[in-house]
């Protein structure tokens, strides 16, 4: 039997880890692949017991992009039928944080995947890049605007109009990544981080992204507007009243997520 082109693992202590796997192809991500991630990042979305997500590939690759092979002979309307820009969609929609594990490279879709995370944790030897102009297109999963967002107009344009790879110290000083660690501990930082996420009252923390995504995409009013609302709504929770009065009696919090 075939190993899945995907493998997801539901443990119980609050983090769900998922990985790429077609390794012969450097993870590149074909329509399976992405039907499977955002299957599983939708179903761990909803499972209350997954607090944190970590999204991982091999050390070879997070993902080398797109499948080439399954877009050369494809047309415009093919491409329109595949739906791959709704599957882009439902995996940056999940609810819960998604930190991205990058070891090896990082191009194309895969860049743009690693972008759709909340966080990134980069091994040193981690290589980035949109390099789709070098075949003709444009980064077609969010890069030409995730980027952007991330490292500002001339780096973006830098990169996405020549192709060239980056490096992981290049990209932490660029922004686009959130922590850089020794290639063998990518994945174990990466845990260690959703574990610490994880332990932490899981409506903040969903109101923590959503505020900070929202407020990208909107004025520095309607945003503020946001969190006013946010703040507000969470002083119904109980974890709320847990967590201050843990605070104040000086023991751990246990939060519920209620
Ligand atoms: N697609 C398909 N196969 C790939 C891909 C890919 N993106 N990347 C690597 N592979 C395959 C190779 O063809 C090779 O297969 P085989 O053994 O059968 O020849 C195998 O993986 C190993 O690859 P290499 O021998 O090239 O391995 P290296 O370690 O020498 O190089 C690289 C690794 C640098 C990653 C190199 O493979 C490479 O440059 N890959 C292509 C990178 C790229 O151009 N990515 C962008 C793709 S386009 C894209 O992502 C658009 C996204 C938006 C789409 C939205 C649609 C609506």
């Amino acid at each position: 039997m075939t190993e899945a082109v995907v493998l997801a693992q539901y443990p119980q202590e609050g983090v769900g880890l998922i990985r790429i796997n077609r390794p012969d192809a450097r993870n590149a991500l074909n329509l399976e692949v992405r039907k499977l991630l955002a299957h599983y990042l939708t179903d761990m979305g909803n499972d209350p017991a997954i607090r944190c997500i970590v999204l991982t590939g091999n050390d070879k690759a997070f993902a080398a992009g797109a499948d080439i092979k399954e877009m050369v002979n494809a047309g415009s309307i093919e491409m329109l039928l595949r739906g791959t820009h709704k599957l882009w969609r439902t995996i940056g929609a999940c609810p819960k944080p998604v930190i991205a594990a990058v070891s090896g490279f990082a191009l194309g879709g895969g860049c743009e995947l690693a972008m759709t995370c909340d966080i990134i944790i980069a091994g040193e030897g981690a290589r980035f890049g949109q390099p789709e102009v070098k075949i003709g297109i444009i980064p077609g999963g969010g890069g030409t605007q995730r980027l952007p967002r991330a490292v500002g107009k001339y780096k973006a344009m830098r990169y996405a109009l020549t192709g060239d790879l980056f490096t992981a110290k290049e990209a932490l000083d660029m922004g686009l990544v959130s922590e850089i660690v020794p290639d063998t501990e990518v994945e174990s930082r990466a845990i260690a981080m959703a574990h610490q996420i994880a332990q932490l009252p899981p409506l903040a923390i969903e109101q923590v992204k959503e505020c900070i995504l929202r407020g990208l995409d909107a004025s520095l009013d309607t945003g503020l507007a946001l969190e006013t609302k946010a703040i507000q709504m969470l002083f119904a929770s109980e974890d709320k009243k847990e967590g201050m009065s843990a605070f104040i009696e000086k023991r751990k919090p246990h939060f519920k997520g209620l």
